[in-house]
């Protein structure tokens, strides 16, 4: 019962079949058969998974069932139903009886049960519990405050507050970025698209080459992997010649606010500087660069006049009429450029790739892969060490060498 695939079906991936007891390449030579057991790699980052894929009904229910794990502050659980939608969106069909499923990696028991009812009945029952769950609606509306993570949206649930009319109701004493969550809720919950994006990347390059000309900005996250929309924008900053982008984010941030562009910031730690002869071992997959998380206010103007558009996010502070700009939420992260090849790749995502391929590099090729560099531990030596010798080169280069190590 092998299916045959046409290579275009796969954008020209050839698919991997399990023949029964062996594994071979299939191209589609007869059309409308079922799909047969596909082999899959177990690794998320191994496959190829695109934004559009075939079996969106079944990855939604996962995604909630995730979403609910991950508000609940239950991690495992959570990455257990994201690998298993991850799997999904990698098939070359939509699933429509859960035997096709059979041998396939990354689908627990609970997650397969959760397909299984889909296919069968259309819904899943437990999705329909969580999404009609009061505590489920609380956390997602608290948790959506900007500031706001799921210990304190728990409590206040606990307290009788469900959403941020209780919250402003309620009296409760906020920090600032809390404030400025609520202040500018539904905008931050508005989904950024690519042309708001693309126009927030030009106020950020004219606030850094204003500051340090020759920077390289680049957009990350989300809109880089090809998404149209996303909850915020990323940025990565770096410079060619290494060192000048010390101190180089506090400029920035000043600069944006003295053209009334900020309405919020935080600086969180910058420890990259800790060691000038290379990065020092990261304790964890947590990465250390210079990291300011900000709503950034931007004028609905999406391309043209440069000028016409600042003086419309000036024109706010100064006038109280209608606005012309709305408020996104903008993380911008500097690197040293001997770096950059590592903070681009960690940055770009998804989270669970980027988990997958941190898992992958330490079980399969004993490896440990930051933001900021990548460590053999087999050989002790690391590649901070070879820094100085691709201290020079471009960051793609950089990226291949990355690519060959693991
Ligand atoms: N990242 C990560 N692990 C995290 C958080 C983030 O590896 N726990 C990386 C991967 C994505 C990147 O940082 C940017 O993070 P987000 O903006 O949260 O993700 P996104 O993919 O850009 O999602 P969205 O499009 O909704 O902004
Ligand atoms: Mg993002």
């Amino acid at each position: 019962d092998i299916v045959w695939y046409t290579e275009s079906m796969h954008a020209g991936i050839p698919v991997i079949i399990l023949d029964r007891h062996r594994l071979q390449v299939g191209y589609s030579q007869k059309p409308g058969l079922e799909l047969a057991v596909v082999s899959v790699p177990s690794y998320a980052c191994q496959r190829h998974t695109p934004l559009l894929h075939h079996n969106t009904t079944l990855t939604d229910a996962l995604s909630i069932l995730a979403e609910n794990a991950e508000l609940g502050e239950n991690e495992g659980r959570g990455v257990a139903f994201r690998r298993a939608a991850a799997l999904l969106k990698s098939l070359p069909q939509e699933v429509r009886g859960a035997e096709q499923l059979r041998g396939l990696p990354c689908l627990g028991e609970h997650s397969l049960r959760v397909i299984k009812e889909v296919l069968e009945d259309g819904v899943s029952h437990e999705v329909e519990t969580t999404t009609h769950s009061e505590q489920f609606k609380a956390m997602k509306a608290l948790t959506g405050i900007f500031g706001v993570g799921a210990k304190t949206a728990d409590r206040w649930f606990r307290e009788g507050i469900h959403t941020p009319s209780d919250l402003q109701r309620s009296g409760h004493t906020l920090n600032r970025a809390q404030r400025a969550g609520l202040q500018y809720y539904d905008e931050l919950n508005l989904p950024v698209t690519k042309p708001e994006a693309v126009a927030i990347g030009q106020i950020v390059e004219r606030a850094v080459h204003a500051v340090l000309p020759g920077a390289e900005i680049t957009l990350i996250g989300g809109f880089r992997r090809g998404k149209q929309t996303g909850h915020d924008v990323d940025f990565l900053i770096t410079h060619p010649d290494e060192g000048r982008e010390e101190g180089l984010m506090r400029k920035v941030v000043s600069w944006l606010e003295a053209q009334g562009f900020l309405l919020y910031q935080k600086t969180t730690g910058n420890s990259y500087l800790e060691s000038k002869e290379g990065p020092a071992r990261p304790a964890s997959n947590m990465d250390r660069f210079e990291r300011y998380s900000h709503p950034l206010p931007q004028t609905l103007v999406v391309v043209g006049d440069h000028a016409q558009k600042v003086s419309w996010v000036l024109g706010h502070s100064q006038c109280s009429g209608p606005r012309s700009w709305r408020a996104v939420r903008v993380d911008l992260v500097v690197s040293p450029y001997s770096q950059f090849a590592f903070a681009l790749l960690g940055w770009t995502g998804s989270k669970l790739f980027e988990r997958e391929l941190r898992r992958w590099a330490v079980h399969e090729k004993a490896m440990t892969l930051s933001s900021h560099a990548l460590y053999d531990r087999k050989r002790v030596r690391t590649l901070s060490q070879t820094h100085t010798h691709f201290k020079y080169c471009s960051g793609s280069f950089l990226y291949y060498q990355i690519r060959d190590k693991l």
